[in-house]
Formats: structure tokens, sequence, C-alpha cells
């Protein structure tokens, strides 16, 4: 066991799960001088067109348009495909308030399928018992960057004509066999919110393979105007402004140096849990590239001696803010209460792992000496 000086202790103050990387203050004067000269602001301004362009050739996709957040990305996809009104969409119940709120602001319902025990992605056995003739599409989560059974889910949404979205919030830059993950379903909305790996402070990304959606997802995040005398259809203002955008033309270049800190630190928590019973991680898949957005650690509290929440206590009693994302799940929110999760089992497995779930911080503010205390939480099994 390490000697951590108090002084280390008392210097961290607080280690939070995630860390914003930020660019050279000047570069960003740099480009405020620009838009300070253009007085272009937003609705789509030269430099939130340069930065859908140069996320076209990052994601390696045909159509990638930005929005003001995630959030607003995953309400004008499910706004494109046109479902028909109270259509049911499968999705998990494991992951952020908003996939499951987009749903049901849209005026879908959404219907919650059990996940997969090693990686967390949504189950498609589970999947196929929730579909009924309402259903329209699934929407699977590529949770904590761990990529979903693809080549299954197409295969439901094949054989039931529904529609294959998925929130890649977490996997920005991720891609499955040398495939961009923005190329897997008929949709793919990404985050770009500050606590991303990649970041313009608030936004978010729609991808698809299909040209032909390019038109109606630029229209349903501007009001559905196509020009001054033509509006074709109900749309919001989704749009990101030119202030996101330079952050977002800056950041680009910056992504792969964080990712690679990360790749570095992911080793670290696997060799300090590697030796714990009763501490896991989530599946490895030898195909993927992955985003390292988050790092998951699942306590099973039997083996390991102690429970998930007694960890986060302990760590956060040593300034180290770990999140038990996602607790509660959204099977748990007052408005989904009443909605059952369908599952090939008697017990989901969400019902087993919420109570397990903890993302350590994750990004290069996370220097050794806090590794060093996270190891002597896990370690020591002392408070
Ligand atoms: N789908 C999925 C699967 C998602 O996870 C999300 C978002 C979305 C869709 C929707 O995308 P957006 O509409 O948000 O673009 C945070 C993020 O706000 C949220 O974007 C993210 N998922 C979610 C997993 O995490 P909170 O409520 O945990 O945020 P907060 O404020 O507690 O931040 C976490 C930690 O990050 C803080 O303890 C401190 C640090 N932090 C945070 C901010 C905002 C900073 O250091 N600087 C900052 O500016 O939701």
């Amino acid at each position: 066991m390490k000697d951590i000086k108090e002084s280390q202790i008392d210097s961290i103050e607080k280690l939070y799960v995630a860390q914003p990387f930020l660019p050279d203050l000047n570069r960003v004067v740099e480009m405020l001088k620009s838009i300070w000269e253009s007085k272009i602001l937003t609705n789509e301004g030269p430099l939130h067109n340069q930065l859908e362009d140069e996320l076209r050739t990052y994601l390696k996709v045909p159509v990638a348009k930005l929005y003001a957040s995630g959030t607003t990305a995953l309400l004008c996809a499910l706004r494109s495909f046109d479902l028909p009104e109270g259509a049911e969409i499968i999705t998990t119940p494991l992951t952020f308030a908003a996939t499951p709120h987009a749903i049901s602001f849209c005026g879908y319902k959404p219907v919650f399928a059990d996940v997969l025990e090693d990686s967390l992605t949504i189950d498609p056995a589970s999947v196929e018992l929730a579909v009924t003739e309402r259903t329209a599409a699934v929407l699977g989560v590529h949770v904590y960057s761990t990529i979903c059974d693809t080549p299954k889910l197409g295969r439901v949404c094949q054989e039931h004509d529904l529609k294959l979205i998925f929130d890649a919030a977490h996997a920005f830059g991720a891609s499955v066999d040398g495939t961009p993950v923005g190329m897997l379903g008929d949709a793919t909305i990404f985050s770009l919110h500050a606590t991303k790996i990649y970041h313009t402070l608030e936004g978010g990304i729609i991808t698809t393979p299909h040209e032909d959606l390019a038109e109606r997802l630029r229209l349903v995040r501007n009001f559905g105007i196509v020009d001054e005398a033509t509006v074709t259809e109900i749309g919001i203002n989704g749009k990101m402004n030119e202030f996101s955008a330079a952050i977002g033309l800056l950041n680009l270049p910056l992504v792969a140096a964080e990712r690679e800190v990360r790749k570095s630190l992911r080793g670290r928590y696997d060799a300090i849990i590697a030796d714990q019973p009763g501490l896991r991680r989530q599946i490895h898949q030898p195909k993927v590239e992955h985003s390292q957005q988050y790092y998951l650690m699942i306590v099973d509290p039997e083996t390991f001696g102690r429970t998930r929440d007694q960890i986060y206590d302990a760590l956060k009693e040593r300034g180290v803010y770990a999140r038990r994302y996602f607790w509660p799940t959204c099977n748990d929110y007052k408005a989904y209460e009443k909605y059952p999760v369908y599952s090939t089992l008697e017990q989901p497995v969400v019902e087993k792992v919420k109570n397990q779930l903890l993302c350590l911080p994750f990004h290069s503010g996370v220097k050794d000496f806090h590794v060093d205390i996270i190891a002597d939480v896990l370690h020591n099994r002392t408070g």
C-alpha cells in the first residue's frame, strides 16, 4: 500500500467524474474576434458549417448535423422518422434521463427492455419480447462507450420493420471492426456536453448513413424553415451557436491526446480491479475502438464485502467524487415507475446491477496520487 500524504489529500479538494478539457484561451479569443467581426452569432453560421464539415470527416459519415445539445439531437432524430402518433419505442432503462424523456417529449412511449449482463447494453432477446404492433423503433444506447449488439438488433428491427436508432452520447469517435459507430443504425446521436470526451460546451450531433435524410434533419432543427417564404414542417430551435462551434473547432484536434491519456488510465484502473474478487469491469470488446468516455466499475457486494454505496462514500470522504451512473435507472423515475422492464429472465439484469455501478473519475485531470487514493480505498476495504 502506498503512503498517501495528507497534503496530497488536501490538494485534491474534489476530483470529479468528468473534467472538461479546454483549448488555449488565446486561440479562443482569436476565434471570438472573427465572430465579433462577422456579427453572425448563430443560425448555421460559418464556424458552425465548418465544424459540420470537419465532423463529417472525423466521424467518417456522409451526414453529420449539429444541434444545441445531445437531447435536442435525440428529439430531432426521433421527429425525422415520421413515426405514428403514440408509437412505442423500445429502449434501455440503463441510461441517462435524456433517452426516455426525448421519446416521451416527442409524444411516443418508451418501452424498457433489459440489458445484457456482460456489456450492459440493451438485450436483443428482451427487445424481441417487448415488440407489439405499436412498436416503431428501437433506441439502443452504447452505454459507457460499450457498443450494442448491433447485428442482432439489426435483425430484430428488419424482421419487425422497425427503425434502429442509437444514442452514442458516450461513444464519440468509436468504431466496430473499422465501421464508425455513426454508421451503425438509421440514425445515431452524440452529445457534445462539457462532460464529454469531445465537447462544444453544450452540443449534439446526428449522423446517418441515409444521405436523403440530411435536409430533413436540418429543417427539423430550424423550425422547418426552407426560406423566408416557406416553412414545410414542424421544427424547433435546435441550432448550435457560433461560440460553441468555435470551441468545437479548437477542441477537435485535442481529442486524440485526451483519449491516449484515458487509455493509459483505463489500464491502471483495470490493474487495481483485477486482483479484487467482487470487482469487475464491462466486457472487453476486442473489435471496438473505444471512445474512452467513462470508466465503469461493477461491485458485487457479496463477494467484495462492501457495497457500491460504501465505496462511493469512502471515496467521497477522500475528495473523489465518483458517480453512480445510472442509478436510479429510468424505470425507477416517477414518470415511468409503472413501466415494466421486458426481460428473458425472471429478475431483470438491470434490477441486480443498478446498485453495483460506479463510474470512476476518468480524464486527464486524474493524477498518479488520485489513482493511489482510489487504489487505497479499494484495496484497504476501509472507509
Ligand atoms: N444520452 C445519454 C446516454 C447521455 O448520457 C446524455 C448526457 C444524453 C443523452 C444527453 O446529452 P446532453 O443533452 O446532455 O448533451 C451529466 C451531463 O450533463 C450529461 O450530458 C450526461 N449525459 C450525463 C451522463 O452527465 P450530470 O447531471 O451528471 O452532470 P453534473 O453537472 O453533475 O456533472 C458531472 C460532473 O462533471 C460534476 O460533478 C463536475 C463535472 N463538471 C460538470 C460540468 C457541467 C465540470 O467539471 N464542468 C462542467 O462544466 O449530467
